[in-house]
């Protein structure tokens, strides 16, 4: 016998400030380091930008009324942090503010719960040239600044908050893939980077206590729960460094203010340890959260990667199937294609009961309740001449998904809501505007960029029946 979903579940849907919004350079807005990253030739798919994005800033108020004809009860988006503090810290840019109070306060209105992200990967450039941004302490303090800045003005209307989103895959891909700004490739300088961001993190959930009290605020993970490719011991042990690696080295610290005992050991060895000063693990401990946020896309499968192995593979950013994008860590563990699962067009495993799976690890190791704060298809989708996109696709990787949710639910799981990536078509940080998540389709006709119609496809539609229905469609 299932469990059925809380009464007061949030049905939401997701989005990002750069991937949406568009109005890069308006009402006083300073450039983040995706505005500059984005120009250097080579570093995104077709040389795709968000400058213009979907140009949500100019037609929010279409986008909520489409929210709500789906009957949305929540939405998670981003707030652009230099359009707030143009050079990351300073003056405080009014006519920023006055953006996302107007979003807000139409949210509202419609009975939308605002679920606000804090940090989706727009740092501003001027932190950047000034002393590195995540590389070093000063931002600790400035990003509390720009939070504190955000729980006086909204503290009072938005009740949840993300702090940092993806931690690990930004960091990830700005000091190992090189895929994100910066685009360095150095372990080191990786590790102790993503130390700052968890000071960071930690800081601004110990003020959002002093000034929200009555909120709820969590980081969002890109969680991959970590499968063995065989049951071999050396498989086995792969897949153990690769969970404690990939994943508790996040969720520990988040949930525990703590790394976990044998990859800092491991990492120690190597030379690649953060370096952690006096009252960091005091500072950690201060800034656990509410509940944590979940990104969930896929499962990944680990193997053992002798020590000349592969370290990281070519990325699949065109959505031609069969990329060689294993990455790993020589020595330790390497991903490897899950034989008993299919895969997108950007070969991403599609994976719901790892999400039931990474649920369960969750609540056994942390015993927080979960947002899952993304999932979704990323499709080539096509309009067809009637007008209509039918995505019969999506719909059944998000069903699918669902049906593991309430599974989920019926295991234990505190599941406070399910905000699916995306709401409207967005921009693909590295796969341009191609790779489509939308339940609303955005029309990018070439010959008229700032067209950018907005058209329901059929996910809309059933989603719609999800949320009235309260999960029993
Ligand atoms: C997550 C990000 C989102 C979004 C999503 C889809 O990692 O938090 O911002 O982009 O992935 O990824 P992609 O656009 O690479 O397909």
């Amino acid at each position: 016998q299932l469990k059925p979903f809380p009464a007061h579940f949030l049905w939401g849907a997701a989005s990002a400030a750069y991937q949406i919004e568009g109005a890069w350079n308006e009402d006083g807005k300073g450039p983040s380091v995706w505005d500059v990253f984005t120009k250097i030739p080579g570093k995104t798919f077709k040389g795709s930008n968000g400058e213009v994005a979907v140009d949500h800033y100019h037609r929010y108020k279409e986008d909520v009324a489409l929210m709500a004809q789906m009957g949305l009860k929540a939405y998670r988006f981003s707030v652009s942090w230099p359009r707030i503090f143009p050079q990351g810290r300073g003056e405080v840019n009014e006519a920023g503010l006055q953006f996302y109070e107007r979003l807000i306060d139409e949210l509202l209105a419609f009975g939308i719960e605002p679920i606000l992200t804090l940090y989706h990967w727009d740092v501003p450039q001027a932190l950047m040239d000034e002393y590195g941004a995540w590389e070093s302490r000063k931002i600790i303090e400035d990003f509390d600044n720009y939070c504190i800045t955000l729980y006086k003005r909204f503290g009072g209307k938005v009740k949840y908050w993300v702090s940092l989103n993806e931690q690990n895959y930004n960091t990830n891909h700005a000091f190992i893939t090189g895929m994100h700004p910066p685009g360095v490739q150095d372990r080191r300088r990786f590790f102790d980077a993503n130390h700052i961001a968890f000071l960071a993190n930690a800081k601004a959930i110990a003020s959002f206590r002093q000034y929200v009290p009555d909120g709820q605020i969590g980081p969002s993970f890109a969680y991959s729960p970590a499968y063995p490719a065989s049951s071999s011991p050396k498989d086995m042990l792969a897949f153990e460094n690769a969970e404690e690696l990939t994943n508790h080295w996040w969720l520990d610290v988040y949930c525990w203010g703590q790394y976990p005992e044998s990859a800092l050991t491991y990492l120690k060895e190597k030379g690649w340890a953060p370096i952690i000063e006096d009252g960091d693990y005091e500072l950690l401990a201060a800034g656990t959260p509410d509940f944590m946020g979940m990104n969930y896309y896929q499962s990944l499968t680990y193997e053992f990667n002798p020590v000349d192995g592969v370290e990281t593979g070519e990325m699949n950013t065109t959505g031609q199937k069969g990329s060689n994008a294993d990455t790993g860590i020589p020595g330790l563990y390497k991903t490897t294609a899950n034989p008993n699962l299919e895969t997108t067009n950007w070969d991403w495993a599609i994976d719901p009961t790892g999400l039931r799976i990474g649920l369960r690890r969750m609540m056994s190791r942390y015993g927080l309740p979960v947002m899952i704060t993304e999932n979704g298809l990323g499709e080539f989708d096509k309009l067809e001449a009637d007008g209509t996109i039918h995505d019969g696709y999506r719909i059944a990787y998000l069903r699918s998904h669902l049906e593991q949710c309430q599974q989920a639910i019926t295991d234990g799981v505190d599941l406070l809501g399910y905000c699916p990536w995306s709401f409207t078509d967005v921009l693909s940080w590295l796969n341009g505007y191609q790779k489509r998540y939308g339940f609303v389709y955005v029309d990018r006709d070439e010959t008229d960029p700032k067209e950018l119609k907005r058209i329901p496809k059929d996910s809309f539609y059933w989603y719609r029946d999800v949320i009235q229905s309260n999960g029993e469609e």
